[in-house]
């Protein structure tokens, strides 16, 4: 089974309280009840957090490099200031999604820019919630076809084996 932690950023536990024009209407609770009905359907194992602190993040990411296979973070205000938050993702070595409930790149131009961005597999931007499912879908792609791969491509190390040679 697929092992996906979803980290959300500061700020992110006022989804749906206030911002509501930017972020919408739904609560965290709500956006984490739907990415674990999506994780259920898709036999994907999630663990997901939220944090204000910084430190958190980094160590819920250097955790989830022996315990989990891919990560999906919206880093939220951190993704336009961590160096703290890339370089975890970067030794974490897992791929990694980073999601945006808004579009960044239609905002204040302090916001165009993601430290994450370069470490990542990939960003969503500007979808709202439907960003941390389609997140989910494609690291579940992306993680699944590349265990598909290990099992059906094998190493030279193997192919060596096979044929006797060294
Ligand atoms: O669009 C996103 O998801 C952001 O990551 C959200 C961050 C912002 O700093 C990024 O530039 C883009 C802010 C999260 C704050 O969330 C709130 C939610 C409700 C009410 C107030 C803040």
């Amino acid at each position: 089974m697929l092992r996906i932690r979803v980290l959300h950023g500061p700020n992110l536990n006022l989804l749906g309280t206030r911002e509501q024009s930017i972020y919408g209407t739904l609560s965290l609770d709500a956006l984490d009840s739907a990415i674990t009905k999506l994780a259920e359907e898709l036999a994907v194992k999630v663990d997901l957090r939220q944090s204000n602190s910084e430190g958190d993040l980094v160590t819920w990411i250097q955790e989830a490099r022996t315990r989990y296979d891919g990560i999906i973070i919206n880093p939220a205000a951190y993704t336009h200031s961590s160096i703290a938050i890339r370089d975890a993702i970067a030794a974490a070595g897992l791929p990694t999604i980073e999601v945006h409930l808004s579009n960044i790149h239609q905002r204040e131009e302090f916001r165009h820019r993601s430290y994450i961005a370069g470490v990542a597999l990939g960003q969503i931007s500007g979808f709202g919630p439907t960003g941390y499912l389609l997140a989910l879908r494609g690291l579940h792609d992306h993680l699944s076809a590349s265990q598909g791969q290990k099992k059906t491509t094998p190493s030279a190390t193997s192919r060596r084996a096979e044929k006797g040679t060294r």
